[in-house]
């Protein structure tokens, strides 16, 4: 299964992405993740990338899409993939389609996780308590805010218009969010 998730900062992306590779057996590409190890590995890409991220903005779109095709260059992407965080614009979206068609590989659905604004700020503040991420301050976090509306928004009206689309309201316990999920997506299509 090819799946895209697609919600703001905060609305567990990454939260459900980690229980979707477990259930689906896909391998999970966090753009998120990729970039911060980059930083962490203190190499050329990630001290670019690293100002970009603590302010909350949107790294390029040709590093971004560099990244995924090197990903996507290995074996475990073939049976299918679950992307979290990536696209984030309408270039990339249309990028992951070219590189798709490339590939030959065909898409399912991309998840859109439906969160209102203040519960976003209050998860993401109890995630900057436990673990402290760059990005995770106020200033960085109303800047996320706006991108996502200014830029990834338009995305979600992108794979409706393709009939792609699947909205689950991502309000709830990590079990009831999950499960809406995998309701949504088809189970039947889960088996193999
Ligand atoms: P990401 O790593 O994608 O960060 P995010 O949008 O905040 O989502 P994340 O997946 O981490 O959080 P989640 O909602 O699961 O991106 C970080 C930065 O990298 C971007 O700002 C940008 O600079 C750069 N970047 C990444 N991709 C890019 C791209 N394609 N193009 C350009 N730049 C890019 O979880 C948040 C918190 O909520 C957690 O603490 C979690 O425990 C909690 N939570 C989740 N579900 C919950 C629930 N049901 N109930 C209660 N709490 C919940």
């Amino acid at each position: 299964m090819r799946l895209v998730l697609l919600g703001p900062p905060g609305s567990g992306k990454g939260t459900q992405a980690t229980r979707l590779k477990e259930y689906l057996q896909v391998p999970h590409i966090s753009t998120g993740d990729l970039l911060r190890a980059e930083v962490a590995a203190g190499s050329p890409l990630g001290l670019q990338a690293k100002e970009v991220m603590a302010r909350g903005e949107l790294v390029s779109d040709a590093i971004l899409l560099g990244m995924l095709e090197d990903r996507f260059s290995r074996d475990d992407t073939r049976a299918g993939f679950i992307l979290d965080g990536y696209p984030r614009n309408l270039a990339q979206a249309d990028a992951l389609g070219k590189l798709l068609e490339k590939l030959g590989q065909k898409f399912d659905s991309a998840v859109q996780l439906e969160v209102p604004t203040e519960l976003l700020v209050e998860r993401i503040a109890g995630r900057a308590a436990a673990e402290g991420r760059a990005d995770d301050n106020p200033e960085s976090v109303r800047k996320r805010l706006q991108v996502y509306t200014d830029q990834t928004a338009p995305v979600i009206e992108y794979y409706r218009q393709h009939g792609e689309l699947t909205v689950v309201d991502g309000v709830g316990s990590l079990d009831e969010v999950f499960s809406r999920i995998v309701e949504a997506i088809a189970p039947e299509k889960v088996v193999g």
